[in-house]
């Protein structure tokens, strides 16, 4: 059996923060329908101004992306944070994305960035998300959702790693969820 770490049942105070990011096929609909289908398997807490960032990684010439940041209380048909993660893949697989190249365009990607200040060491799956605390695409609506978050094993805050990072390549828009 492979090394899994870290892992266990959720519970009712497990919040879940999930970052949404979008560069084709209509974003602003890829992210708010993420959200009206995240709603299906919990009770989805907050949900972050959308933000216009310029992408990170990947092919060069990509469109920009939206990225946002919900906070999911997960629903009861959901025992583990492996549980959760599949139910991202299902919601990215049903939103039509076809994974081709590392960091390249997308129609929805869907990263579980922290369960309930877990730390977390599997084969399918690491918490926090390994990348997140670089990328200011994730902090800037993770920090404005969020502004007491912080990484369960460094203590660092979401509002503190955007200061170290940078926030100059995302943009807060007042584009509006589209919740139908
Ligand atoms: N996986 C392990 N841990 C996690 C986790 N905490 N959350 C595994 C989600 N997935 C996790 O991911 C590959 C595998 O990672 C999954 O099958 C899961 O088992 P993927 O979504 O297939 O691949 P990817 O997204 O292309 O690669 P990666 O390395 O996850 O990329 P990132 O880190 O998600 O970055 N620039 C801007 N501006 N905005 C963006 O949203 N996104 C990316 C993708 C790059 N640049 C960007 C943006
Ligand atoms: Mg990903």
């Amino acid at each position: 059996m492979s090394k899994c770490v870290g892992t266990g049942l959720l519970t009712e105070t497990d919040l879940a923060y999930i970052g949404v990011g979008s560069n084709l096929d209509r974003p602003l609909e890829q992210l708010s329908a993420a959200s009206m289908k995240l709603a299906t398997v919990g009770e989805v807490q907050a949900r972050s101004s959308i933000y216009l960032t310029e992408p990170v990684g990947g092919p060069p010439n990509q469109p920009l992306y939206l990225n946002a940041v919900l906070v999911l209380a997960p629903g009861a048909g959901l025992d583990r944070p492996e549980a959760l993660l599949e139910a991202l893949l299902e919601i990215e697989r049903g939103q039509g994305r076809v994974r081709r190249e590392r960091w390249g365009a997308r129609s929805l990607d869907l990263d579980l960035l922290s369960v309930g200040g877990r730390s977390v060491d599997c084969p399918q799956l690491t918490l926090p998300h390994p990348r997140m605390m670089g990328r200011a695409f994730v902090l800037a609506p993770l920090c404005e959702v969020a502004p007491g978050w912080r990484h369960p094993v460094t203590a660092e805050g979401a509002c503190e790693a955007l200061e170290r990072v940078g926030s100059e390549f995302v943009v807060r828009t007042d584009l509006a969820w589209q919740l139908g």
